[in-house]
């Protein structure tokens, strides 16, 4: 008999555990969201404080778009710039804040889905106005772009960035971090590249070594909520704190803020 009570609670158990799963699968389908995007979903609000307003993002985007308290960060030191060159604009995270405090901002993307999304958040936040909106591939438009500052955040080889202790410059997609900074700097040295976590920084050091002449160099920690979450590296004059940094033997100055 009591053999026979143990087996109907497991069964019931059981039941109730299936039943969870059930209702948990059946919220994911009304979110509209698959289990990769889960995780970032549950973040929407650090992604996009006005998310319930409207905003639209793809698998790709939900997962790469810059939270926005780091994306205003990147957009004060830009405060007043001319035009701020976004060469890897996504949803149009980072798009959005330039907008908000530069004069103008080029936003590109080669993906045209992710420029319908981008063109759409932009509107959310009523700064649809500022921002040109080109598709197209960043390297071959290049050569034709003039602007104060450029704003770096390729793809990084999607969420199994981290499987790697040390991600090193030529894991960045679609060309390695140095091809995409000697790119970069034909346009103007103020340049500002969001990284991994786990970038390797002597690299990224070497990045304003081997320019010439040596480029000011600021390297700064990105957390949201105490999370680490990304590294931001701000070259030229996007490096503004350069007044007070101390200067290496090349004459650039350094500052490792992480
Ligand atoms: P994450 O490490 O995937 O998320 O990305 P999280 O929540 O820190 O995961 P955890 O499990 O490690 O705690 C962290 C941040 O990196 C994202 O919010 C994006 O801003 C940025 N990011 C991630 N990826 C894969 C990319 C990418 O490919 N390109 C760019 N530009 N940014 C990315
Ligand atoms: N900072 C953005 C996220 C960028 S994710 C945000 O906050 O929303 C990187 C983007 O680079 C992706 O949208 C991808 O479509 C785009 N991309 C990849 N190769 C590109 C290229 N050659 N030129 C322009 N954009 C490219």
């Amino acid at each position: 008999m009591r053999r026979w009570r143990k087996k109907r609670r497991i069964f019931k158990s059981k039941v109730r555990i299936k039943a969870k799963k059930r209702v948990l699968k059946e919220e994911k389908i009304t979110r509209g969201v698959s289990p990769l995007v889960e995780k970032y979903w549950l973040q929407r609000y650090d992604l996009f404080w006005r998310y319930d307003e409207g905003i639209k993002l793809d698998e790709e985007g939900w997962f790469s778009v810059t939270p926005e308290e780091i994306a205003v960060g990147h957009a004060q030191r830009c405060t007043g710039a001319g035009v701020v060159i976004d060469c890897f604009a996504g949803v149009g995270g980072n798009a959005i804040q330039f907008a908000r405090v530069c004069d103008h901002v080029v936003a590109i993307d080669i993906d045209p889905e992710k420029v319908a999304l981008a063109m759409n958040n932009a509107k959310v936040y009523g700064v649809e106005d500022h921002i040109d909106f080109i598709v197209g591939d960043f390297f071959q438009l290049a050569p034709s772009l003039k602007g104060d500052v450029l704003f770096l955040s390729s793809p990084w080889g999607g969420p199994s960035y981290k499987m790697t202790k040390k991600f090193t410059l030529d894991s960045l997609k679609p060309k390695d971090g140095h091809s995409l900074f000697q790119v970069a700097q034909k346009i103007t040295p103020h340049i500002i590249m969001y990284l991994p976590r786990n970038v390797d920084l002597l690299e990224v050091e070497q990045l304003s070594w081997l320019s010439s002449p040596p480029l000011d160099i600021e390297i700064e920690g990105n957390t949201v909520r105490g999370h680490f979450k990304a590294i931001t590296v701000y070259f030229g004059d996007a490096a503004i704190t350069q007044l007070c940094l101390p200067r290496t033997l090349s004459g650039a100055a350094c500052k490792v803020c992480i």
